[in-house]
């Protein structure tokens, strides 16, 4: 089979029309206004409480931003128990707040965090769980919320991969004291930079917008140590377009999914997560699978490097994890011992390609070279 004639990226920004990213941009000028809480920002922010219906909401530029602002409302310190398999800001922002992170395995079956294994890792210093809603499958928010009453710890959702994701119709930013999202330019909804943070108390939201504004209360008064998070007016504008063209994209990637899992069920070895929840209304933001050396004939790594000779760049999404990088790898938590589920499903998992503007056919022939690969070995 021949490699397709361009490269096959694991994703593409969802772009909004052009035409109309002129007309803001002239809206933008003509009100000289760039930053700073202006129209475009206030616009943004007052439609994504509905959309994501939150309480509570405040936008930052990125999702790492988001993360270290929920650290510090918080008020954490000590030891934050998290997930291994994520990206690498979910434990940097615990370490840039002078927190430890701490190391917990994953389930099998959602390659979330395993609630059954929060207790025994904390101690007088754990002041939170940090989970992370891993490819956009909510964790186990009624176990979470049971542990972190019963020990008087707060929760934070990493919810960078779930935007617009719903449990029971209830909007995923409502869960734990903080959810956090990121709006990179890779996620289903973008801003090209940017992030929030969702909340159901309102001082939250205050300190939160204060520590964005480095701490300035009015023009003459600073009354916390804040930093610069804020989002600027060309960033919320393409937000306001993006949401608009948004529904289409989770549409498009949704038929794409079950393409992807028709094809791809037919062949040994390559396995997914289902996505059938049917409390869950998914956004199909990826679409990952997981390779079984000895039933498909190739490892995930030889499979990778394989595609590429395709022109399909596909990527390992979460390897190494966060608990090999060389910053976090001597802590007691980090050991094999303590996270064999995540130290195999990081070393099996591949993310395909997926986006809207990604066609039936070139679905199809991913699948195609995946089975070839595979030397063909069908589902019996
Ligand atoms: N928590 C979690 C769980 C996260 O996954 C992330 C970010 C964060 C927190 C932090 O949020 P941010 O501070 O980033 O808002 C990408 C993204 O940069 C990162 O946002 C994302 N997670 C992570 C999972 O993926 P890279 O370094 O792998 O991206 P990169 O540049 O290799 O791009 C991937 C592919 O996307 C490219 O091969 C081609 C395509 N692409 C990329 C860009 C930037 C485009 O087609 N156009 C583009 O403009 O991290």
């Amino acid at each position: 089979m021949k490699p397709f004639s361009k490269p096959i990226y694991i994703t593409r920004p969802l772009l909004p029309n052009r035409e109309a990213v002129y007309r803001k941009i002239d809206e933008i000028f003509d009100s000289q206004w760039l930053t700073n809480n202006g129209p475009q920002h206030k616009q943004l922010e007052k439609v994504l409480v509905d959309y994501l219906q939150v309480s509570q909401l405040s936008l930052v530029n990125n999702g790492t931003s988001a993360l270290q602002l929920a650290c510090q409302a918080l008020r954490l310190s000590g030891e934050v128990i998290t997930t291994p398999f994520t990206f690498a800001a979910t434990p940097h922002v615990l370490y840039w707040n002078n927190i430890k992170p701490v190391f917990c395995d994953i389930k099998e079956n959602t390659w979330n965090i395993d609630p059954d294994k929060i207790e025994s890792l904390i101690t007088p210093s754990t002041s939170a769980i940090l989970p992370v809603h891993v490819f956009g499958n909510p964790c186990n928010t009624k176990m979470i919320k049971k542990i972190a009453e019963r020990y008087g710890l707060k929760v934070i959702y990493d919810a960078s991969h779930c935007f617009g994701v719903r449990i029971n119709g209830q909007g995923i930013g409502n869960f734990g004291d903080i959810s956090t999202f990121s709006f990179h330019a890779t996620k289903i909804f973008n801003t090209i930079e940017g992030g929030a943070l969702s909340c159901n108390d309102p001082t939250i939201k205050m300190r939160v917008d204060l520590a964005k504004n480095f701490g300035f209360q009015g023009e003459n008064s600073v009354i916390v140590p804040g930093i610069n998070a804020k989002m600027n007016e060309f960033q919320a504008a393409v937000g306001l377009l993006v949401l608009n063209i948004i529904e289409t994209e989770v549409e498009k990637r949704k038929k794409l999914t079950r393409l992807y899992q028709d094809r791809l069920n037919e062949i040994k070895g390559i396995t997914f997560l289902d996505k059938i929840d049917k409390k869950v209304d998914y956004n199909y933001y990826n679409f990952v699978i997981r390779v079984n050396k000895d039933n498909y004939g190739k490892g995930r790594d030889e499979l990778y490097d394989e595609l590429k000779k395709y022109n399909v760049f596909a990527r390992k999404y979460f390897y190494p994890l966060c608990s090999q990088f060389q910053c976090y790898k001597n802590y007691p938590s980090s050991s094999s011992k303590n996270l064999p589920i995540a130290e195999k499903i990081s070393e099996d998992v591949l993310s395909l390609p997926l986006y809207g503007s990604l066609t039936d056919g070139y679905v199809n022939k991913i699948c195609d070279i995946i089975g070839l690969l595979g030397a063909n070995k069908l589902c019996d």
